[in-house]
Protein backbone atom coordinates (compact mmCIF):
# COMPACT_ATOMS: atom_id res chain seq x y z
CA UNK A 1 0.00 0.00 0.00
CA UNK A 2 2.82 2.41 1.22
CA UNK A 3 4.51 1.50 -1.93
CA UNK A 4 1.59 2.23 -4.48
CA UNK A 5 1.14 5.61 -2.90
CA UNK A 6 4.21 6.20 -3.57
CA UNK A 7 4.50 5.71 -7.19
CA UNK A 8 0.64 7.36 -7.39
CA UNK A 9 2.67 10.65 -6.25
CA UNK A 10 5.45 10.45 -8.51
CA UNK A 11 3.07 9.94 -11.52
CA UNK A 12 1.23 12.95 -10.40
CA UNK A 13 4.09 15.06 -10.16
CA UNK A 14 4.66 13.79 -13.94
CA UNK A 15 1.42 14.60 -14.88
CA UNK A 16 0.54 17.72 -13.16
CA UNK A 17 1.62 20.79 -15.55
CA UNK A 18 2.72 23.43 -13.18
CA UNK A 19 4.93 21.16 -10.38
CA UNK A 20 8.21 20.68 -11.08
CA UNK A 21 10.23 18.62 -9.17
CA UNK A 22 13.85 18.26 -9.14
CA UNK A 23 14.65 21.31 -10.98
CA UNK A 24 18.34 22.85 -10.58
CA UNK A 25 18.44 26.16 -8.78
CA UNK A 26 20.20 27.18 -12.03
CA UNK A 27 17.64 26.63 -14.47
CA UNK A 28 15.26 29.08 -12.49
CA UNK A 29 16.42 32.39 -14.44
CA UNK A 30 14.97 35.85 -13.59
CA UNK A 31 12.61 37.68 -15.26
CA UNK A 32 12.73 40.83 -16.56
CA UNK A 33 10.38 44.15 -15.00
CA UNK A 34 7.36 45.19 -17.16
CA UNK A 35 8.16 48.81 -18.51
CA UNK A 36 11.99 47.95 -17.09
CA UNK A 37 14.55 49.21 -19.86
CA UNK A 38 15.83 46.17 -20.71
CA UNK A 39 12.30 44.85 -21.34
CA UNK A 40 10.96 47.84 -23.60
CA UNK A 41 14.50 47.77 -25.81
CA UNK A 42 14.63 43.80 -25.67
CA UNK A 43 17.40 41.98 -27.49
CA UNK A 44 19.88 45.02 -28.80
CA UNK A 45 21.25 45.39 -32.26
CA UNK A 46 23.70 46.92 -34.18
CA UNK A 47 21.87 49.61 -36.78
CA UNK A 48 24.60 50.93 -38.96
CA UNK A 49 26.88 53.03 -36.28
CA UNK A 50 24.26 52.82 -33.70
CA UNK A 51 22.69 51.18 -31.17
CA UNK A 52 19.24 49.76 -31.75
CA UNK A 53 16.45 48.20 -29.76
CA UNK A 54 14.28 45.43 -31.00
CA UNK A 55 12.23 47.97 -32.22
CA UNK A 56 15.01 49.01 -34.55
CA UNK A 57 15.03 52.59 -33.41
CA UNK A 58 18.35 53.98 -32.05
CA UNK A 59 18.63 54.56 -28.29
CA UNK A 60 21.24 55.23 -25.88
CA UNK A 61 22.14 53.22 -22.44
CA UNK A 62 23.60 54.91 -19.63
CA UNK A 63 24.42 53.16 -16.32
CA UNK A 64 27.61 52.17 -13.81
CA UNK A 65 30.42 49.53 -13.86
CA UNK A 66 30.98 47.79 -10.56
CA UNK A 67 34.65 47.81 -9.26
CA UNK A 68 37.00 44.53 -9.67
CA UNK A 69 34.66 41.85 -8.47
CA UNK A 70 37.42 40.43 -6.60
CA UNK A 71 37.99 43.69 -4.38
CA UNK A 72 34.48 45.26 -4.11
CA UNK A 73 31.58 42.67 -4.32
CA UNK A 74 30.40 44.17 -1.18
CA UNK A 75 29.36 47.61 -2.68
CA UNK A 76 27.33 44.83 -5.35
CA UNK A 77 24.20 43.70 -2.78
CA UNK A 78 20.66 44.00 -2.87
CA UNK A 79 20.25 47.54 -0.94
CA UNK A 80 23.11 48.94 -3.74
CA UNK A 81 21.16 47.42 -6.68
CA UNK A 82 18.07 48.54 -5.80
CA UNK A 83 19.57 51.94 -5.67
CA UNK A 84 21.12 51.22 -9.20
CA UNK A 85 18.44 50.79 -10.81
CA UNK A 86 15.29 52.49 -8.87
CA UNK A 87 16.82 55.82 -7.32
CA UNK A 88 19.59 55.97 -10.38
CA UNK A 89 17.43 54.44 -12.97
CA UNK A 90 20.31 53.08 -14.61
CA UNK A 91 20.06 51.06 -17.96
CA UNK A 92 22.97 48.99 -17.80
CA UNK A 93 24.66 47.19 -14.86
CA UNK A 94 28.70 46.67 -15.96
CA UNK A 95 29.77 43.61 -14.10
CA UNK A 96 33.89 43.83 -14.23
CA UNK A 97 35.73 40.35 -13.54
CA UNK A 98 39.15 41.04 -13.76
CA UNK A 99 41.09 38.01 -15.01
CA UNK A 100 44.62 38.70 -13.32
CA UNK A 101 45.21 40.94 -10.42
CA UNK A 102 43.57 37.66 -7.66
CA UNK A 103 40.32 37.88 -10.45
CA UNK A 104 39.06 34.81 -12.72
CA UNK A 105 42.45 32.91 -13.39
CA UNK A 106 42.71 32.10 -9.61
CA UNK A 107 39.49 30.39 -9.28
CA UNK A 108 37.51 30.19 -12.72
CA UNK A 109 34.84 28.68 -11.03
CA UNK A 110 33.61 31.06 -8.01
CA UNK A 111 34.38 34.46 -10.32
CA UNK A 112 31.84 32.16 -13.06
CA UNK A 113 29.18 31.89 -10.58
CA UNK A 114 30.02 35.51 -9.25
CA UNK A 115 28.94 36.66 -12.67
CA UNK A 116 26.16 34.31 -13.38
CA UNK A 117 24.76 35.77 -9.96
CA UNK A 118 25.11 39.83 -10.77
CA UNK A 119 23.73 38.54 -14.34
CA UNK A 120 20.56 37.60 -12.59
CA UNK A 121 20.54 40.28 -9.81
CA UNK A 122 20.15 43.08 -13.19
CA UNK A 123 17.98 40.97 -14.82
CA UNK A 124 15.60 40.81 -11.85
CA UNK A 125 16.11 45.03 -11.44
CA UNK A 126 15.10 45.23 -15.86
CA UNK A 127 19.09 46.10 -16.64
CA UNK A 128 21.16 44.95 -19.24
CA UNK A 129 24.27 43.26 -18.01
CA UNK A 130 27.22 44.00 -19.51
CA UNK A 131 29.74 41.35 -18.96
CA UNK A 132 33.35 42.53 -18.89
CA UNK A 133 36.19 40.63 -19.60
CA UNK A 134 38.55 43.11 -17.54
CA UNK A 135 41.82 42.44 -18.81
CA UNK A 136 44.53 44.77 -18.72
CA UNK A 137 47.39 43.31 -17.48
CA UNK A 138 49.08 42.05 -19.99
CA UNK A 139 47.70 44.41 -22.36
CA UNK A 140 47.34 41.87 -25.04
CA UNK A 141 44.32 39.87 -24.76
CA UNK A 142 45.87 37.02 -26.27
CA UNK A 143 47.35 36.04 -22.97
CA UNK A 144 43.74 34.86 -21.93
CA UNK A 145 42.26 33.42 -25.00
CA UNK A 146 41.46 30.01 -23.54
CA UNK A 147 40.23 31.00 -20.68
CA UNK A 148 38.20 33.35 -22.19
CA UNK A 149 36.61 30.94 -24.46
CA UNK A 150 36.00 28.68 -21.19
CA UNK A 151 34.19 31.26 -19.49
CA UNK A 152 31.92 32.84 -22.25
CA UNK A 153 30.91 29.48 -23.88
CA UNK A 154 29.60 29.12 -20.18
CA UNK A 155 28.05 32.58 -19.77
CA UNK A 156 26.53 32.09 -23.39
CA UNK A 157 25.27 28.73 -22.49
CA UNK A 158 23.53 29.68 -19.60
CA UNK A 159 22.01 33.02 -20.44
CA UNK A 160 21.62 32.59 -23.92
CA UNK A 161 17.56 32.95 -23.79
CA UNK A 162 17.93 35.86 -21.89
CA UNK A 163 17.74 39.63 -23.73
CA UNK A 164 19.83 41.54 -21.70
CA UNK A 165 23.66 40.16 -22.02
CA UNK A 166 26.09 42.21 -23.72
CA UNK A 167 29.06 40.76 -24.27
CA UNK A 168 32.47 42.65 -23.46
CA UNK A 169 35.39 40.27 -24.75
CA UNK A 170 38.48 42.78 -23.89
CA UNK A 171 38.59 45.65 -21.54
CA UNK A 172 41.75 47.62 -22.46
CA UNK A 173 44.18 46.03 -24.96
CA UNK A 174 47.01 48.02 -24.39
CA UNK A 175 51.11 47.47 -25.68
CA UNK A 176 49.89 45.62 -28.68
CA UNK A 177 48.53 46.07 -32.21
CA UNK A 178 45.10 46.45 -33.02
CA UNK A 179 45.71 43.39 -35.74
CA UNK A 180 46.38 41.12 -32.84
CA UNK A 181 43.21 42.19 -30.77
CA UNK A 182 41.38 41.68 -33.83
CA UNK A 183 42.53 37.86 -34.34
CA UNK A 184 41.56 37.82 -30.49
CA UNK A 185 38.18 38.67 -30.93
CA UNK A 186 38.03 36.21 -34.38
CA UNK A 187 38.44 33.50 -31.43
CA UNK A 188 36.17 34.42 -29.55
CA UNK A 189 33.21 35.77 -30.38
CA UNK A 190 32.30 32.70 -32.82
CA UNK A 191 32.77 30.55 -29.30
CA UNK A 192 29.50 33.14 -28.20
CA UNK A 193 27.48 32.87 -31.17
CA UNK A 194 27.55 29.24 -31.46
CA UNK A 195 25.54 29.68 -27.92
CA UNK A 196 23.79 32.56 -28.42
CA UNK A 197 23.73 33.56 -32.27
CA UNK A 198 21.62 36.89 -32.03
CA UNK A 199 24.34 38.64 -29.51
CA UNK A 200 25.81 42.16 -29.04
CA UNK A 201 29.50 42.00 -28.47
CA UNK A 202 31.46 44.38 -27.98
CA UNK A 203 35.52 44.71 -28.56
CA UNK A 204 37.88 46.51 -26.82
CA UNK A 205 40.29 48.51 -29.42
CA UNK A 206 44.16 49.23 -28.82
CA UNK A 207 45.67 51.87 -26.71
CA UNK A 208 43.40 50.89 -23.33
CA UNK A 209 40.39 51.25 -25.93
CA UNK A 210 41.03 54.69 -27.66
CA UNK A 211 41.31 52.93 -31.20
CA UNK A 212 45.29 53.01 -30.41
CA UNK A 213 45.21 56.47 -29.53
CA UNK A 214 46.68 56.28 -26.20
CA UNK A 215 49.31 53.76 -27.91
CA UNK A 216 50.42 56.96 -30.67
CA UNK A 217 48.80 54.98 -33.59
CA UNK A 218 46.04 55.80 -36.31
CA UNK A 219 42.66 55.49 -35.11
CA UNK A 220 42.32 54.30 -39.14
CA UNK A 221 44.27 51.39 -38.22
CA UNK A 222 40.88 49.76 -36.41
CA UNK A 223 38.39 52.10 -39.05
CA UNK A 224 40.04 50.03 -41.76
CA UNK A 225 40.76 46.98 -40.54
CA UNK A 226 37.12 46.22 -38.91
CA UNK A 227 35.90 42.78 -37.47
CA UNK A 228 33.89 40.73 -40.39
CA UNK A 229 31.57 39.66 -37.53
CA UNK A 230 28.18 41.16 -37.64
CA UNK A 231 26.53 42.90 -34.19
CA UNK A 232 29.70 44.05 -32.95
CA UNK A 233 30.31 47.46 -31.39
CA UNK A 234 34.07 48.70 -30.55
CA UNK A 235 34.79 50.34 -27.30
CA UNK A 236 36.10 53.39 -26.21
CA UNK A 237 37.24 54.90 -22.74
CA UNK A 238 38.40 58.10 -21.29
CA UNK A 239 38.81 60.06 -18.11
CA UNK A 240 38.47 63.38 -18.64
CA UNK A 241 40.90 64.83 -16.24
CA UNK A 242 44.11 63.62 -18.41
CA UNK A 243 41.98 62.98 -21.68
CA UNK A 244 41.81 66.39 -23.48
CA UNK A 245 40.23 67.66 -27.13
CA UNK A 246 42.40 65.60 -28.69
CA UNK A 247 40.45 62.32 -27.54
CA UNK A 248 37.25 64.21 -28.19
CA UNK A 249 37.92 64.45 -31.68
CA UNK A 250 39.16 60.60 -32.03
CA UNK A 251 35.69 59.87 -30.19
CA UNK A 252 33.55 61.77 -32.49
CA UNK A 253 35.32 60.92 -35.94
CA UNK A 254 35.45 57.21 -34.95
CA UNK A 255 31.83 56.87 -34.13
CA UNK A 256 30.78 58.12 -37.18
CA UNK A 257 32.79 55.22 -38.93
CA UNK A 258 32.03 52.53 -36.90
CA UNK A 259 29.29 51.22 -34.29
CA UNK A 260 30.90 52.80 -30.73
CA UNK A 261 29.73 51.96 -27.21
CA UNK A 262 32.03 53.66 -23.91
CA UNK A 263 32.01 51.01 -21.62
CA UNK A 264 33.99 52.99 -19.02
CA UNK A 265 35.07 56.70 -17.84
CA UNK A 266 35.89 58.86 -15.75
CA UNK A 267 35.50 62.43 -14.93
CA UNK A 268 39.37 62.34 -13.23
CA UNK A 269 42.52 61.23 -14.25
CA UNK A 270 43.17 58.29 -15.10
CA UNK A 271 44.16 56.87 -12.08
CA UNK A 272 40.61 56.79 -11.57
CA UNK A 273 41.27 59.60 -9.10
CA UNK A 274 42.34 63.40 -8.15
CA UNK A 275 40.46 66.27 -9.32
CA UNK A 276 37.57 66.06 -11.10
CA UNK A 277 37.04 67.73 -14.49
CA UNK A 278 33.13 68.35 -14.62
CA UNK A 279 33.66 70.93 -17.92
CA UNK A 280 35.51 68.59 -20.05
CA UNK A 281 33.23 65.63 -18.99
CA UNK A 282 30.34 67.76 -19.90
CA UNK A 283 31.66 67.68 -23.57
CA UNK A 284 32.02 63.96 -23.87
CA UNK A 285 28.48 63.78 -22.58
CA UNK A 286 27.36 66.47 -24.61
CA UNK A 287 28.65 64.92 -28.01
CA UNK A 288 27.71 61.21 -26.73
CA UNK A 289 24.13 62.13 -25.88
CA UNK A 290 23.87 63.66 -29.35
CA UNK A 291 25.26 60.61 -30.89
CA UNK A 292 23.80 58.44 -28.97
CA UNK A 293 26.53 56.60 -27.65
CA UNK A 294 25.72 54.25 -24.95
CA UNK A 295 28.27 55.10 -21.60
CA UNK A 296 28.92 53.29 -18.30
CA UNK A 297 30.82 54.96 -15.84
CA UNK A 298 33.95 54.04 -13.25
CA UNK A 299 32.82 53.11 -10.86
CA UNK A 300 30.27 51.84 -8.20
CA UNK A 301 32.08 51.31 -5.10
CA UNK A 302 33.59 52.85 -1.68
CA UNK A 303 36.83 52.65 -3.02
CA UNK A 304 38.71 55.65 -1.46
CA UNK A 305 39.83 57.33 -4.86
CA UNK A 306 37.28 60.20 -6.46
CA UNK A 307 35.81 58.02 -9.10
CA UNK A 308 34.44 56.06 -6.81
CA UNK A 309 31.10 57.33 -6.41
CA UNK A 310 30.28 56.03 -2.30
CA UNK A 311 32.06 57.83 0.26
CA UNK A 312 34.48 55.29 2.30
CA UNK A 313 32.68 52.27 4.42
CA UNK A 314 29.67 52.85 2.64
CA UNK A 315 29.35 49.64 1.23
CA UNK A 316 29.00 47.60 5.18
CA UNK A 317 25.96 49.93 5.00
CA UNK A 318 22.81 49.42 3.79
CA UNK A 319 21.33 52.92 2.67
CA UNK A 320 22.16 53.55 -0.62
CA UNK A 321 19.16 55.50 -2.32
CA UNK A 322 19.75 59.62 -2.42
CA UNK A 323 22.79 61.51 -2.55
CA UNK A 324 24.15 61.42 0.95
CA UNK A 325 26.53 59.05 0.94
CA UNK A 326 28.28 59.73 -2.91
CA UNK A 327 31.40 62.07 -3.46
CA UNK A 328 31.35 64.81 -5.86
CA UNK A 329 31.48 62.07 -8.62
CA UNK A 330 28.95 60.15 -7.49
CA UNK A 331 26.71 63.72 -7.12
CA UNK A 332 27.15 64.43 -10.59
CA UNK A 333 27.21 61.00 -12.70
CA UNK A 334 23.73 59.96 -10.65
CA UNK A 335 22.26 63.50 -12.09
CA UNK A 336 23.32 62.52 -15.47
CA UNK A 337 21.93 58.84 -15.30
CA UNK A 338 18.43 59.94 -13.83
CA UNK A 339 17.82 61.72 -16.71
CA UNK A 340 14.77 60.60 -18.28
CA UNK A 341 15.59 57.59 -21.44
CA UNK A 342 14.35 58.27 -24.59
CA UNK A 343 13.19 54.91 -25.92
CA UNK A 344 11.37 55.03 -29.21
CA UNK A 345 9.18 51.62 -29.26
CA UNK A 346 7.20 52.92 -32.62
C1 LIG B 1 41.85 50.76 -11.42
C2 LIG B 1 41.25 50.55 -10.04
C3 LIG B 1 42.36 50.33 -9.03
C4 LIG B 1 43.28 49.23 -9.50
C5 LIG B 1 43.76 49.51 -10.91
C6 LIG B 1 44.61 48.40 -11.48
O1 LIG B 1 40.46 51.66 -9.68
O2 LIG B 1 41.81 50.00 -7.77
O3 LIG B 1 44.39 49.12 -8.63
O4 LIG B 1 42.65 49.67 -11.76
O5 LIG B 1 43.86 47.24 -11.59
C7 LIG B 1 41.16 51.76 -16.35
C8 LIG B 1 40.90 50.33 -16.06
C9 LIG B 1 40.48 50.13 -14.62
C10 LIG B 1 41.18 51.10 -13.70
C11 LIG B 1 40.73 52.50 -14.08
C12 LIG B 1 41.24 53.60 -13.12
O6 LIG B 1 39.96 49.73 -16.94
O7 LIG B 1 40.76 48.79 -14.27
O8 LIG B 1 40.79 50.84 -12.35
N1 LIG B 1 41.14 52.76 -15.45
O9 LIG B 1 42.63 53.62 -13.12
N2 LIG B 1 41.48 52.27 -17.52
C13 LIG B 1 41.71 53.58 -17.37
C14 LIG B 1 41.49 53.91 -16.05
Amino acid sequence: MARLRIALALAATLVLPGVLVGVPAQAASAALPAGSPAEVNGQLKVCGVKLCNEHGKPIQLRGMSTHGIQWYSQCVKTASLDALADDWKADVLRISMYIQEDGYETNPRKFTDLVHGYIEEATKRGMYALVDWHQLDPGDPNYNTSRARTFFKEIAQRHKNKTNIIYDIANEPNGVSWSKVKSYAEQVIPVIRAEDPDSLVLVGTSGWSTFGHSDGKDPQDVVRNKLSAPNVMYTFHFYAGDHGSDYLAVLSKVSDQVPVFVTEFGTQKASGDGANNFSQSQKYLDLMNAKKISWVNWNFSDDERSGAVFKPGTCSGTSFSGTGRLKPAGVWIRDRIRTADDFPTS
